[in-house]
């Protein structure tokens, strides 16, 4: 009998490889109604769901057994992102049987085939989507969505693995890189990061990670590194090692995005907590060894009207400095948690009331506010982590993408947090000081024009006087394959572009320019120049002061690299 494990992998290959490509396709011919390409481009990547049994709705059209499992591929690998498991809508419209068996098949059908009743270039034509997988899917979407397994104490200790035990770890460093200058750089598709000496730019080691690997955080010490892959794999990797290597991991649910750890003082590399997207829920779990240690539910109701939703996902998360607490972004409640680690056993949560579908964000120069999109309500809601409570809800223009976002000093109005967006070409600057620029605090101070639309990524260092914009889902190569510059003491003078993908000189691809990173001492950029799978990919690292090519990394295990995480700048939060 084939286990769930193996299911899940199985499902995970498959899914793999049909998303890319029709995803691609989507954005391209900008099919989906009402949806920017930038957007669909960013949802795309598939679901890693098994598949589940079939539930019947009375009065819902039948699939046979053999339909149902590719309808519920195809929706997990273009739908879901947006339309939650449950279809109870995320950023995307609910899809639940209340409303799709009002509308019928052949509704669906035209609705599914992007609003025209037949002439269109269709799923059908591009060889996507065949006229019956249409029809599937329109029925599909009348029966009760499939619930995908919960994942409790159990499931997670059957999968925690301890590879070298805490006694066993080294008691120095054990090799001669400058641990703070090391990047881990994430290489998407390959399940992979790959750790990078930032002194001498060679690959020091590659490390086995979860599916499509997402985010790198550092413990307080700077030593341990966590991943977290999109199928909720958990490593913990021990920088002092020689090589460093993975001394823990866990699968911590079915879909995850996000990793911390404690670094409240006293409880320095202590927990370290995960959020996942299925289940909805977060573990915090021991920091050397990831032993589970309490799972909290986030299912719940929505912070405007009230209502219950039963997939709220874990969106970002940010260990405060004020507090021994978690910050944790919960998408479709858009409600803010403070879960105070002191006392496990009795946990405490506070919980503020912020906006829908949060989703990224950090500090303020001071590391007192965290200040996160709520990305669908077009705000940025700020927590000050010292009062623990909301301080402000600031309107910003369409689908605000800060990433972590970018702390300068505006020569006018003093420190501001920056975040770019991903429907249109604005750079919005927010004032973070309430002490010495009250009048500007907590207020759009600046908007500038960026090269347009697709920005996920902001960044500068507290040494340097350029502020970096990529746009890698803008439409036009151009702009994707390019990086806007800033002097941010002349910020009203507009951006220069410097063409980073061209630099890379690299076959053919997207070569989509990514993630801004600056090593440690902040006087070199890096930059990822993300191309296909089967593409080569680059790093390409600019010198700050003069804006000048200064290296461009290659190597065939560079596969899709994405974002990139100074082990410096990660631990002590400088962006
Ligand atoms: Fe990310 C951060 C979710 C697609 C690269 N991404 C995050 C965070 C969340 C998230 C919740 C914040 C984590 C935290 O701080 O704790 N990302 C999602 C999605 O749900 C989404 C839209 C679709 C998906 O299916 O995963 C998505 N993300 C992408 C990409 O396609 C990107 C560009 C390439 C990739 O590697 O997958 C991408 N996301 C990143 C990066 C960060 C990130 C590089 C961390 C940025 C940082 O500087 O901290």
């Amino acid at each position: 009998m084939i286990s769930r494990m193996a299911q899940t992998t199985l499902s995970l290959a498959t899914a793999a490889v049909l998303s890319a490509t029709s995803m691609a396709y989507a954005a391209e011919t900008g099919v989906h109604p009402g949806t920017p390409d930038e957007e669909l481009m960013y949802k795309g990547a598939p679901v890693p769901l098994e598949a589940q049994k079939q539930k019947t709705t009375p009065g819902g059209p039948v699939l046979s057994e053999k339909e149902f499992e590719i309808a519920q591929k195809i929706y997990f690998e273009r739908c879901a992102g947006c339309h939650g498991v449950l279809r109870k809508g995320a950023t995307g419209k609910p899809l639940t049987p209340d409303i799709t068996l009002e509308r019928g098949t052949e509704y669906l059908k035209t609705f599914i085939n992007y609003g025209s009743p037949g002439g269109m270039p269709s799923w059908g034509s591009s060889g996507e989507l065949t006229e019956k997988q249409v029809d599937i899917i329109a029925r599909f979407l009348q029966q009760e969505p499939p619930t995908p397994p919960e994942w409790g104490m159990k499931e997670m200790k059957e999968t925690w693995k301890v590879h070298v035990p805490p006694e066993k770890l080294p008691k120095k460093k054990m090799h001669k890189y400058d641990v703070d200058n090391i990047f881990s750089v994430t290489l998407r598709d390959a399940g992979q990061v790959a750790l990078i000496d930032g002194d001498s730019k060679k690959i020091i080691t590659i490390i086995n990670t979860g599916y499509a690997v997402h985010i790198s955080r550092l413990s307080s010490s700077g030593r341990f590194l966590g991943t977290i892959g999109r199928d909720a794999k958990l490593t913990v990797i021990d920088l002092w090692m020689d090589p460093p290597q993975t001394i823990a991991e866990i699968k911590v649910g079915l879909e995850a995005r996000s990793v911390e750890t404690s670094k409240f003082k006293g409880y320095e590399d202590k927990y370290g907590i995960a959020g996942t997207y299925w289940p909805p829920q977060f573990v915090i779990l021991k920091g050397d060894t990831l032993e589970p240690l309490k799972i909290v539910s986030t299912r719940g109701m929505t912070v405007d009207t009230q209502e219950y939703h039963p997939e709220p996902r874990v969106a970002a998360i940010v260990a405060s400095h004020q507090h021994p607490e978690f910050i944790v972004n919960i998408k479709e409640t858009g409600k803010i948690l403070l879960v105070d680690y002191s006392d496990i056993k009795n946990l405490q949560i506070s919980t503020i009331d912020a906006a829908r579908y949060l989703h990224d964000g950090g500090w303020d120069s001071t590391k007192r506010y965290f200040l996160t999109a709520a990305n669908k309500s077009d705000k940025i809601a700020v927590v000050d982590s010292k009062e623990r409570k909301l301080t402000a809800l600031i309107d910003v223009t369409k689908i605000p993408h800060p990433g972590r976002g970018a702390n300068l000093k505006d020569p006018k109005y003093g420190p501001v947090w920056v975040t770019s967006a991903l429907g249109n070409a604005n750079v919005t600057l927010i004032g973070t000081d309430p002490a010495k620029h009250k009048k500007h605090a907590w207020k759009v101070v600046r908007t500038l024009d960026g090269q347009g639309g697709g920005s996920l990524f902001v960044k500068t260092h507290p040494k340097s006087k350029n502020l970096w914009v990529d746009a890698p889902l803008n439409p036009d190569e151009k702009i994707s394959q390019s990086i806007a510059v800033f002097d941010i003491n002349n910020l009203d003078k507009g951006f220069k572009v410097l063409p980073i993908a061209k630099w890379a000189k690299l076959g053919e691809g997207p070569k989509r320019v990514v993630q801004p990173e600056y090593n440690k001492a902040g006087d070199e950029v890096w930059f990822s120049v993300w191309s296909g799978k089967e593409q080569e990919s680059a790093i390409v690292i600019v010198d700050d002061k003069t804006r000048k090519l200064k290296h461009v990394i290659k190597d065939k295990r560079l596969v899709t690299p994405t974002g990139k995480f100074n082990v410096y700048n990660t631990t002590h939060d400088v962006y």
